[in-house]
């Protein structure tokens, strides 16, 4: 198990489309341990397996608050099948975006197929922060990002910081501005 570097902004692999698990073996379960010592060590609530620089797709989560005990999940080739009418706007953050925070609008509640880690079929119907997360991460296996979903403004000045951070090879400095996600767990 290892914790694995996080890919950042504008990293041109975080929009590659992931390829499709055909099996769960030994080899995605120990990208799934990678992804969980990854994951905690940012620390996030979920993260695509492109964010470590492997195009498949596979998601790890845990959204459970500070004081709860761990309550990690898998979700490994997850797709949509439903989704409301009604949106919902949550303040979102990307480990692939670091110290940037905005909020996105998204349906409200989905349904979700995906394989189990025993690669067995599942679907669950998810509202709040899941189903927030659960997009954002099928997003991230499409090579779709959060910024994608804001003014082209907002996301031409992250991108315009991001790009220079990068050429710079220093970390992106926080806009006194950019806010910090209001909806801290725990
Ligand atoms: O996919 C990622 O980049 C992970 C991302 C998931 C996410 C957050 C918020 C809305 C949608 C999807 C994060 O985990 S950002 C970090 C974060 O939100 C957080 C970290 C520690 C405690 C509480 C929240
Ligand atoms: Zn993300």
């Amino acid at each position: 198990m290892a914790k694995r570097d996080i890919l950042i902004l504008p990293d041109k692999r975080l929009r590659l489309k992931s390829e499709l698990v055909g099996a769960v073996d030994k080899e995605i379960r120990a990208l799934i341990d990678d992804m969980f010592d990854t994951m905690y060590d940012a620390p996030g609530i979920g993260l695509a397996a492109i964010q470590i620089g492997v195009p498949r797709r596979v998601v790890t989560m845990d959204l459970a608050k500070k004081d709860e005990p761990k309550a990690p999940q898998v979700f490994i080739n997850p797709e949509v099948t439903w989704a409301s009418d009604e949106k919902a706007a949550y303040e979102e953050g990307c480990l692939s975006i670091p110290e940037y925070y905005e909020e996105v609008e998204r349906p409200s509640a989905v349904k979700v197929r995906f394989l189990d880690l025993e690669g067995k079929p599942q679907e669950i119907e998810a509202n709040g922060l899941l189903a927030t997360c659960l997009q954002h991460e099928i997003d991230h296996i499409n090579g779709v990002l959060f910024i994608d979903h804001i003014s082209k403004l907002k996301r031409d000045m992250v991108l315009k910081r991001f790009k220079k951070a990068a050429k710079r090879g220093e970390p992106v400095r926080p806009l006194a501005e950019d806010k910090e996600p209001s909806h801290h767990i725990g």
